[in-house]
């Protein structure tokens, strides 16, 4: 079934000029990128995004560094999109991302590793409100 997903990279990914060979594997994919805006994060989306990690021990840094810089947000569409970008993306630790994946190429460490994407259709529908509104 066609879907929408979340997808953004993040600010690392940005300065580190990685966006065109991000979008680049999307495409090559099979998927559609239906929006996309190169912005900040305001503090309020960040806050809003991770929502689910508020109190843990990285929340306060994580915050801070996804706000930190201009990054791409996007929605992107296609079969099986969610989990798609997140196989696209690999583990969230870079230092355990399999080569050939967006963090395990372009990543080198937890903090900063350079795309999000939403965990699920449900996850997805709350983001993309997040970012571009209902
Ligand atoms: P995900 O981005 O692969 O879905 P989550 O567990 O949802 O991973 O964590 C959200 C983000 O929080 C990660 O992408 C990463 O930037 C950061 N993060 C998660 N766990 C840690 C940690 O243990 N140390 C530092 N940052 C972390
Ligand atoms: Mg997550």
């Amino acid at each position: 079934m066609i879907e929408k997903t979340y997808t953004m990279i993040k600010p690392d990914g940005v300065a580190n000029k990685h966006i065109g060979q991000i979008i680049s594997r999307f495409e090559n994919a099979g998927l559609t990128i239906e929006r996309m805006e190169l912005s900040k994060v305001t503090k309020k989306q960040a806050v809003a995004n991770y929502a689910e990690h508020k109190g843990k021990p990285f929340y306060d840094k994580l915050i801070a560094y996804v706000t930190s810089g201009p990054v791409v947000k996007m929605v992107v569409s296609g079969e099986g999109a969610v989990s798609k970008v997140r196989q696209l993306m690999g583990a969230t630790n870079p230092k355990e991302a399999a080569p050939g994946t967006i963090r395990g190429d372009f990543g080198l460490v937890m903090d900063e590793n350079v795309i999000h994407g939403s965990d699920s259709k449900e996850s997805a529908k709350r983001e993309i409100s997040i970012f571009f509104g209902k």
